[in-house]
C-alpha cells in the first residue's frame, strides 16, 4: 500500500512540491525516450560532476551556444508544470535531463544567475533534497559556525517540484549520493533581460 503523508514538508516559501504529478505509464514513456538521449559530463567549478547531462534550449552557460530544441518527448510534460507554474510553457525556455547514477550526488548550488523559476519532475527512484539559505561566496568565511540545512524533502519518483521566489533566490539546494538510478526532468524560466 502506498504511504500516504499527512502533513507536506516544511519548505520555504516558494518551494511546491507535488507526489505523483505523472503517472506510472507516463514515467516509463519518458524513461524509454531518455535511453535516446546522449549524455555528456558537466563540469561544476572545476571539478566533473558525477552526474551527467542533457541541455535543451536557451544554453546553461552565460555565453549563447549553439542550441537544441526541446525535443517533443518533453513537450507534454513542460506544458503541464507550465499550467501548475500559471505560465505559458514557452516560457520554461530551457530543459535539463540530469542523470544520477548509483552514488551520484549535485552538489550545493543556487541555481544559475540567468534563470528564474525552475520546475523538475523526478523519475525511478527517490532522492532527498536538501535546502539552506544561500551565503555569497564572499561572504561564507564570515560566518560564525557551521552551515546547517534548514529544510528537506524526499523527491519521489513521479513527484514534481517548483522552486520560485524566496525559496529560488534566498536557498541553496542539494541532493546527497543517490541509491539508485535516478532522472530529473527540469525545465526553467528566463530572467528578465538575459
Ligand atoms: O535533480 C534534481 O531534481 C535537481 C537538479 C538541480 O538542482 C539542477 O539541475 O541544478
Amino acid at each position: 500500500m502506498k504511504e500516504m503523508r499527512l502533513f507536506g514538508p516544511d519548505l520555504p516559501p516558494g518551494f511546491d512540491y507535488r507526489d505523483d504529478f505523472i503517472t506510472d505509464v507516463e514515467e516509463r514513456q519518458l524513461v524509454a525516450a531518455i535511453a535516446g538521449v546522449e549524455f555528456a559530463s558537466f563540469e561544476m567549478r572545476g571539478v566533473v560532476a558525477r552526474r551527467r547531462v542533457k541541455f535543451y534550449g536557451r544554453s546553461y552557460d552565460a555565453v549563447p551556444g549553439p542550441e537544441e530544441p526541446i525535443p517533443k518527448f518533453l513537450l507534454p510534460l513542460r506544458e503541464r508544470l507550465a499550467a501548475w507554474a500559471t505560465i505559458d510553457p514557452a516560457a520554461f525556455a530551457m530543459a535539463l535531463i540530469n542523470e544520477y547514477r548509483e552514488s551520484a550526488p549535485i552538489g550545493w548550488h543556487r541555481d544559475a544567475p540567468q534563470y528564474e523559476s525552475i520546475a523538475g519532475v523526478s523519475l525511478l527512484s527517490s532522492s532527498r533534497m536538501k535546502l539552506r539559505p544561500y551565503v555569497a561566496p564572499k561572504d561564507v568565511s564570515k560566518l560564525a559556525g557551521p552551515r546547517k540545512t534548514t529544510h528537506q524533502l524526499e523527491l519521489r519518483p513521479r513527484s514534481a517540484y517548483l522552486i520560485t521566489g524566496e525559496a529560488r533566490q534566498g536557498y541553496e539546494h542539494s541532493i546527497p549520493p543517490v541509491a539508485s538510478l535516478r532522472y530529473s526532468i527540469t525545465f526553467r524560466t528566463l530572467r528578465h533581460g538575459r
